[in-house]
């Protein structure tokens, strides 16, 4: 009778502590990938009007601004089928805040080898941060189809 009552225990706990430390285990990741590599959930920055781009900052002058040594803020319009600027040029070790904007349908912007994947929505600014240590050349790609030459939107980032 005794032997039974402990199987039941054993068998409870079997059940118990997985379904503790699986929510352990997906915290620890949430909270390794934010703070020790960096991932973040981009976040909404605010809204734009789409057509009134070339009059309202920072989407005036969209390109690179270098705020402090090591800290840029890139300021950058898609829109079928290019993104402005190209090309970005930063120094290795910098950190980069992009705010992106959609003159016209929903694009998507994906930096190879970084964080960097956001949507870039008409109507919205999307802000997303990211640090480039590794000198090199970084692919910029439209990850949202958005019509026919949806195949050639890209762009470039230069860390030198
Ligand atoms: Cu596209």
């Amino acid at each position: 009778m005794g032997n039974n009552k402990f199987m039941h225990y054993a068998f409870e706990l079997a059940w118990i502590l997985p379904s503790v430390a699986v929510p352990v285990a997906i915290l620890v990741a949430i909270t390794l990938t934010a703070f020790a590599v960096g991932i973040r959930v981009p976040d909404v920055a605010g809204r734009v009007d789409p057509k009134a781009l070339s009059r309202t900052p920072p989407f005036d002058q969209p390109g690179v601004k270098e705020l402090a040594p090591g800290r840029y803020e890139v300021a950058m319009i898609a829109q079928v089928f290019a993104f402005t600027p190209g090309e970005i040029r930063v120094k290795a070790g910098s950190e980069v805040t992009f705010e992106m904007t959609s003159r016209d349908v929903i694009h998507g912007v994906k930096i190879s080898n970084s964080p960097v994947n956001v949507m870039v929505v008409p109507g919205q600014i999307s802000r997303v941060t990211a640090k480039f240590d590794k000198p090199g050349e970084y692919l910029i790609l439209c990850h949202e189809y958005c019509g026919s030459g949806h195949h050639v939107m890209a762009g470039r980032l230069i860390v030198e």
